[in-house]
């Protein structure tokens, strides 16, 4: 039973959007070659209430990237991006859905942010999406999406602490490199872990 996971691929990530990843939009065409090769898909959406508490306007005198002390957790503050229900917050309009099993969203609580899909920032609140890749038997593990420094490395991550086999495809991936460096760091400590990174071509 493989599972592709679809991590953000959302209008806030992409060119043009409040939080957006370089050639985010690339990312699109690669994971709609590639979805009808696996037996479920989920896809995962960022989706914070307005007064969360990730957005640096929510915090006075801090500005996007700074980096604070929230609930004993180190914090990013981040551009307001994936308000729920707005046009940011959508998939990404060329992004084929129609064979996604499950949308999970995330970072929907204001005092806590989520970057993997699996468990919020606090290591211990979980989506569920644990109990659902169990239920139906999966047994391997595909991620792609954005960005890859930071929700799909966290989810590749927690998906190989739970257990499953886990792969990144790391084409259909594209990262946010805040603070420079952290997307080869993460590429690497992701390897170390154990996780296999793929190309499509491969698949
Ligand atoms: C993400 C920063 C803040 C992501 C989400 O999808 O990688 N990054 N919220
Ligand atoms: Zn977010």
């Amino acid at each position: 039973m493989k599972v592709l996971l679809i991590i953000d691929v959302q209008n806030d990530f992409c060119p043009g959007g409040a939080l957006a990843v370089g050639g985010g939009n690339e990312v699109v065409p690669v994971i709609n070659s590639i979805i009808w090769k696996f037996n479920r898909v989920v896809a995962t959406q960022d989706w914070h209430p307005a007064d969360h508490s990730s957005f640096a306007s929510n915090h006075k005198g801090k500005k996007p990237f700074d980096e604070i002390e929230l609930n004993g957790y180190r914090q990013t503050l981040w551009p307001d991006h994936c308000v729920q229900g707005s046009r940011g917050a959508d998939f990404h309009p060329d992004l084929n859905t129609t064979l996604v099993d499950l949308i999970v969203r995330k970072g929907t609580s204001s005092d806590i942010d989520s970057y993997s899909a699996f468990l919020e920032n606090d290591k211990k609140t979980k989506t569920g999406l644990d109990g659902y890749l169990n239920s139906i038997g999966t047994t391997e593990v595909f991620v792609c999406g954005l960005a890859t420094d930071y929700c799909v490395y966290y989810s590749a991550m927690d998906a190989h602490m739970i257990g499953f086999k886990t792969a990144v495809i790391i084409d259909a991936c594209r990262g946010i490199d805040v603070p420079e460096g952290s997307l080869t760091k993460v590429i690497a400590s992701m390897r170390e872990a154990g996780i296999r990174i793929v190309e499509s071509g491969a698949l």
